[in-house]
């Protein structure tokens, strides 16, 4: 699958449409997604073209990994999720149903979020 570089989160990264931006870094830019499903519902996505976290695996160099990793941590400490919890989640492809093919990371806090999945 080629990436769709007109995609919201690319367009998000390019600052073409705003977004309520928690963090930005050289590797990762995090923020609050529009339909929040918990009082802390954070976006986080690398700078670059990558679809998935299999695409992202394959194709970003270590670097970009591992600073992608940081900047999920560095919005970890600064909600203050460490104490009481936090989920992250990230969706691909049929089974996992995502929606928007750009590698994007949630991060959910802020209240007690239950079963991992809901029954099938
Ligand atoms: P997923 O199913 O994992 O691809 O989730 C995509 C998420 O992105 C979904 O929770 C809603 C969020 N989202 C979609 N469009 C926008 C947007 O334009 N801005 C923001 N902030 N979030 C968006």
């Amino acid at each position: 699958m080629e990436y769709d570089k007109n995609n919201i989160f690319a367009r998000i990264l390019r600052k073409e449409i705003p977004a309520n931006v928690v963090y930005e870094d050289d590797y990762a830019l995090a923020f609050h997604d529009v339909n929040p499903k918990a009082p802390i519902h954070i976006l986080v996505i690398p700078k670059g073209e990558f679809i998935s976290f299999y695409d992202f695996m394959e194709t970003a160099s270590p670097g970009l990994v591992v600073g992608f990793s940081k900047a999920i941590h560095h919005v970890l400490h600064a909600f203050d999720l460490q104490e009481m919890g936090f989920r992250l989640l990230s969706n691909y492809g049929v089974h996992g149903g995502q929606e928007v093919p750009h590698y994007h990371v949630h991060i959910f806090g802020g209240r007690l979020l239950g079963r991992m999945l809901p029954e099938g």
